[in-house]
């Protein structure tokens, strides 16, 4: 089985949103015309509390986009975004997400950023992901959603990791680009072993 995962298409991350991703929007008609192909969708939301640590508003003295050594590690701070319940959470309003049947919400715990869907930014605490594709037989898994160099990169390398064929759809995705973190995600994921795809290659 295939399934199509979509990632945190989310007003925030769109144009206008509090963590813009530049045309980030452009990807929702794109993966509207994907949703007829695939029997199995799944989306991810970032779902923060609003004392979540990837803010740079909880930490004195620091800006968006410097970072910080946390237990796990080095994190990027952000602005505030996709904080649980508000309107810049919601789904962008014109993904249709009707066929989606699952919905994994990441980020909720104040102490840990989650980018992958997979797994949280320790790399230990798991989603619960792994456990429903390989209950529905699912072996192949075409990636679009936002954003290319964090969240989408991060859900692609784990899903290699945890056995998975990993589609990467270009024309679906759009990065953020913090300092060359663009070019460097496509290249990590070519090298991990993720197939570069483009959605008319689906179509056909
Ligand atoms: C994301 C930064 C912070 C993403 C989420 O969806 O790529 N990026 N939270
Ligand atoms: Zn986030």
């Amino acid at each position: 089985m295939k399934a199509l995962l979509i990632v945190d298409v989310q007003n925030d991350f769109c144009p206008g949103g509090n963590l813009a991703v530049p045309n980030g929007d452009d990807v929702v008609p794109v993966i509207n015309s994907l949703i007829e192909e695939f029997d199995i969708i799944i989306q991810t939301q970032d779902w923060h509390p609003s004392d979540h640590s990837s803010f740079a508003s909880n930490h004195d003295n620091k800006e968006s986009y410097e970072t910080i050594e946390l237990d796990y590690g080095t994190q990027v701070l952000w602005p505030d975004h996709c904080i649980q319940g508000s309107k810049g959470a919601e789904f962008h309003p014109g993904l249709n997400t009707n066929k989606t049947q699952v919905i994994i919400r990441k980020g909720f715990r104040k102490n840990i950023d989650s980018y992958s869907t997979f797994y949280e930014n320790d790399q230990t605490t798991g989603t619960g992901l792994t456990g429903y594709l390989r209950e529905r037989d699912v072996k192949e898994i075409y990636t679009t959603g936002l954003a290319t160099d964090f969240c989408v990169k991060w859900s692609v390398l784990d899903g290699i990791d945890e056995g998975f064929k990993m589609y990467l759809i270009q024309d679906a995705v759009r990065g953020i680009d913090l300092n060359g973190s663009l070019q460097e995600a496509m290249n990590e994921m070519k090298e991990k072993g993720a197939v570069f795809i483009t959605s008319d290659q689906i179509h056909k």
